[in-house]
C-alpha cells in the first residue's frame, strides 16, 4: 500500500502549504489595519479567503454509466483495508444517488441522508446540507466492517411509487425502472434518497479529500446539482468504461455532455479508466497478445475521447480489491492499479495546488488593488500640489491667490456634488432604521408581549395554540419583509458604486446582497418543534398543562431572541460592508483637496514658506513610496509561497 502512504504524504505537504500561505495573507492584513488602509469590506474579503484556505478540499469524482465498477474502485483505492467490499457493488443498477465520502471532524462516523422526497422543496442539496433536519443521520460503527457495509448499503435503497409522484420529483419513470425488472401498472421504483454524506476517518480524508461517487448514467442528468455544481467543481473526474467494450455510444454521450471542455486545464483533470481488464486475461492468449489488446482498447479510447494515451488507465478494480485483501501482490501488479494510484499522487495535488495558489493570489491582488489605488491617488495629490508649487516659486501675490480661487471651486464642486451622496445617506438611514424596525429586538419583544397577553388571556388551550401561531406568522412576516428591504438597500447602493465609480472616475464595487434563507429556516425549524411539542401537551390531561405551556413559549421565545441577535449582528455588518468602502472614496476625495487648499492658504500668507512646504511633500511623499514597497514585499512574500512547489516530506519516499 505504499501509494497510499505517498498520497498520504502529499496531502500533508499540501496543508502544510496552506496554513503558510494563510499565514502570508494574515501577515499581510495585520499590517494593512496597522497602516490604517482597510476597511470592512477588505476585512471581510480577507476573512472569507482564509475561511476557503482553511477548509480547502480536494474533491475527486467517480462518473461512468451504471455497472463500469466505479464503487469497486473507490473501494479498491480507499477501502480495501478494510478487508471487504465497503461501498455496495454489483451488477445492475447499484449506487442510486451521489455519494460523498468525506471527514468532518466535527461530527462522529455516519452516513448522512437526505430523503428524495426534499425535489420537491426550495433549496439546493448544498443549502439543505447546513440543516440537519432534513437528513436521516445513521452511525457507523468502524469496529465492525459488516455493520458499516449494511449501513453503506443504504445508498442503494430503492423504493415503488406511482408513476405519478416520480414525475413530480422530477424522475424520469423510463430511466428509473432497472433493467429486466417487470415494471407494475403506473408504478416505478426510484431511488430512496437524494444524496449520501459519509463521514468516515481515513487518513486521505482527514486531509481533504472527497470522493464523489455518482450513480450511472441517466442519475446524472436528473439531479441538477449534480451537473450544475457538484462536477464541475470536482478537481479531478475519474470516467470508467469496460475494458472490452471500450467507449460505447452511452459513454460518449456522457463524456460529451458532462465532461468534454475545450478548456485544456479541464481535461488534465479528467482521468479515463478502461476497468475490468481481467475479462481480457484469457487463458488461450500469450501475455504478448493480451498486451496488445489492453495497448489498443487504451489508443481507441484516447483517440475517440481526444486524450493522451498517458491519461487513460487500464485496471482491474475488482481484481485489485482481492488482491489487497488477500495480500496478493503479483495479482495486484496485475490489476494495475498501482500506476493508476501513483498518478493520482504525482499529478492531483500539484494540480490543485495550482489552482489555488492561483485563486488565492489573485483574490490577495484584488484586495491589494483596492489599497493600491488608494495610496496612488495620495500620490497624485503630493505631485499635484508639488507641480502647483512649483509653479508659484516667485510669482507674486496675485498669482497665488488666484490659485487659491482655483482650489477653492474645485472643493466647491465637489462638495456639491456630495449633496448627493449625503442624501443617498440619509435615505440609507432611513432604509436601515426600517430594517431594524421589522427584526430589532424591539419588534420581537413588542411580538412576544402580545402573544404572552393573549396566552394570558385565554383560558383554553386552543387560544394558546392561536396565539402562538400568530407569533410566528408575525416572525415570518417580519422576516420576510426585512428580505424585501435589504434587497431594495442592495439594488439603491449598487446603482449609487456605478455613478460614483463613473462620475469620479474611481474603482467600480459591486456590494454583495443579503440573504434572509438561514433564518427562516430556523424559524421554520423552531416552528415545527413547537408544533410537535404542543401536540404532545394538548393530550395531557393535567391541569399542569396551561402553565407548562406558558414555560413552553418562554422557551421557545429566548430561542428566537438569540436567533434574532444573530441576525441582528449579520445584518450590522453586512450594512458596514455596503457603505464603507464608497465612505473611504468620498473620505479620501476630500482629505486631498482640503490638503491642497491648506498648503496654498499658507504660502499665500508666507512665501518664505514655499521652499519648506515642498520639502515636506517630498517627504511625504517618500513615505508614500516606502509603503507600497513595503505591500509589496508582503505580496511577493505570499506570491512566492502560492507559486512554490516543495518535494515530499522523507517519508513519503520511505
Ligand atoms: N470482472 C470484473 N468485474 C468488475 C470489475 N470492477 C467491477 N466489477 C463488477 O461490476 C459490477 C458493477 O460494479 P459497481 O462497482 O457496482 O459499478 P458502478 O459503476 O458503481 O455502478 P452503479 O453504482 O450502478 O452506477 C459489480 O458486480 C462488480 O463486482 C473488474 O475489474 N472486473
Ligand atoms: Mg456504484
Amino acid at each position: 500500500m505504499i501509494h497510499t502512504r505517498e498520497l498520504a504524504a502529499r496531502f500533508e505537504a499540501y496543508g502544510d502549504w496552506r496554513r503558510r500561505l494563510s499565514a502570508g495573507v494574515a501577515a499581510l492584513h495585520d499590517w494593512l489595519a496597522d497602516q490604517d488602509l482597510t476597511d470592512a469590506q477588505a476585512d471581510l474579503r480577507i476573512q472569507r479567503l482564509l475561511e476557503r484556505l482553511h477548509q480547502d478540499k480536494l474533491v475527486v469524482a467517480f462518473v461512468a454509466e451504471f455497472s463500469r465498477g466505479k464503487s469497486e474502485l473507490i473501494n479498491a483505492i480507499f477501502f480495501a483495508d478494510f478487508g471487504q467490499r465497503l461501498l455496495p457493488s454489483a451488477a445492475g443498477r447499484t449506487t442510486m444517488c451521489p455519494t460523498e465520502i468525506l471527514h468532518d471532524a466535527s461530527r462522529p462516523p455516519s452516513i448522512r441522508l437526505l430523503p428524495i422526497e426534499t425535489r420537491l422543496k426550495d433549496g439546493t442539496v448544498s443549502e439543505l446540507k447546513n440543516y440537519a433536519d432534513e437528513w436521516v443521520t445513521l452511525p457507523l460503527d468502524l469496529a465492525s466492517a459488516e455493520r458499516m457495509s449494511d449501513a453503506l448499503a443504504r445508498v442503494s435503497q430503492v423504493k415503488r411509487v406511482p408513476v405519478a409522484l416520480a414525475r413530480r420529483y422530477g424522475l424520469h419513470d423510463e430511466d428509473l425502472v432497472a433493467p429486466h425488472e417487470r415494471r407494475d401498472e403506473g408504478s416505478v421504483d426510484i431511488p430512496c434518497w437524494r444524496h449520501a454524506v459519509i463521514n468516515f476517518p481515513h487518513p486521505l480524508l482527514k486531509q481533504g479529500l472527497v470522493i464523489l461517487d455518482t450513480p450511472g448514467l441517466n442519475a446524472v442528468g436528473t439531479e441538477p446539482e449534480l451537473t450544475l455544481s457538484l462536477l464541475p467543481s470536482a478537481h479531478a473526474v475519474l470516467f470508467i468504461l469496460a475494458a472490452d467494450a471500450g467507449v460505447t455510444k452511452t459513454d460518449l454521450e456522457v463524456w460529451n455532455e458532462h465532461l468534454a471542455g475545450a478548456d485544456p486545464a479541464t481535461l488534465a483533470g479528467r482521468l479515463v479508466i478502461l476497468n475490468k481488464i481481467d475479462g481480457l486475461w484469457d487463458e488461450m492468449k500469450s501475455a504478448a497478445e493480451i498486451e496488445a489488446e489492453i495497448a489498443r482498447q487504451v489508443r481507441l479510447s484516447a483517440e475517440t475521447l481526444g486524450l493522451p494515451v498517458g491519461q487513460v488507465f487500464p485496471v482491474s478494480a475488482q481484481k485489485a480489491l482481492l488482491a489487497k485483501v488477500g495480500g496478493d501482490d503479483s495479482l495486484l501488479a496485475r490489476s494495475r492499479l498501482p500506476p493508476l494510484e501513483s498518478a493520482l499522487s504525482d499529478k492531483l495535488l500539484p494540480a490543485k495546488r495550482d489552482i489555488v495558489g492561483a485563486s488565492a493570489l489573485s483574490e490577495v491582488k484584488a484586495i491589494v488593488g483596492g489599497v493600491r489605488a488608494i495610496l496612488a491617488a495620495r500620490a497624485a495629490g503630493i505631485a499635484e500640489q508639488i507641480a502647483e508649487l512649483e509653479a508659484l516659486r516667485g510669482k507674486n501675490q496675485d498669482v497665488v491667490e488666484h490659485m487659491m480661487q482655483r482650489v477653492r471651486e474645485e472643493k466647491a464642486s465637489f462638495e456639491r456634488g456630495l449633496a448627493r451622496f449625503s442624501a443617498l445617506r440619509t435615505v440609507f438611514t432611513q432604509q436601515t432604521t426600517a430594517l431594524y424596525d421589522l427584526i430589532g429586538l424591539e419588534a420581537l419583544r413588542a411580538n412576544a408581549g402580545r402573544t404572552r397577553r393573549a396566552i394570558e388571556a385565554s383560558l383554553f388551550t386552543k387560544g394558546v395554540r392561536g396565539a402562538m401561531n400568530d407569533f410566528f406568522a408575525q416572525i415570518r412576516a417580519d422576516l420576510d419583509a426585512a428580505g424585501r428591504k435589504s434587497a431594495e438597500v442592495h439594488e439603491m447602493m449598487s446603482a449609487m458604486y456605478a455613478r460614483f465609480a463613473k462620475e469620479h472616475s474611481l474603482e467600480p464595487f459591486s456590494p454583495p446582497p443579503f440573504s434572509m434563507l438561514k433564518y427562516m429556516k430556523e424559524v421554520e425549524r423552531l416552528e415545527r418543534a413547537y408544533q410537535r411539542h404542543i401536540n404532545t401537551l394538548w393530550n395531557m390531561a393535567s391541569k399542569a398543562k396551561f402553565p407548562l405551556m406558558k414555560r413552553f413559549f418562554e422557551t421557545v421565545a429566548s430561542r428566537v431572541r438569540h436567533l434574532y441577535d444573530v441576525a441582528n449582528r449579520d445584518v450590522d455588518a453586512w450594512l458596514k460592508s455596503v457603505m464603507s468602502p464608497l465612505e473611504t472614496q468620498v473620505r479620501e476625495h476630500q482629505l486631498q483637496l482640503k490638503r491642497r487648499l491648506e498648503s496654498i492658504k499658507r504660502i499665500h500668507r508666507a512665501s518664505d514658506e514655499l521652499d519648506e512646504r515642498i520639502d515636506e511633500l517630498g517627504q511625504q511623499g517618500d513615505a508614500l513610496r516606502a509603503q507600497v514597497r513595503a505591500l509589496d514585499a508582503r505580496v511577493a512574500v505570499i506570491e512566492a509561497i502560492a507559486r512554490s512547489r516543495d518535494e515530499l516530506p522523507l517519508a513519503a519516499n520511505a
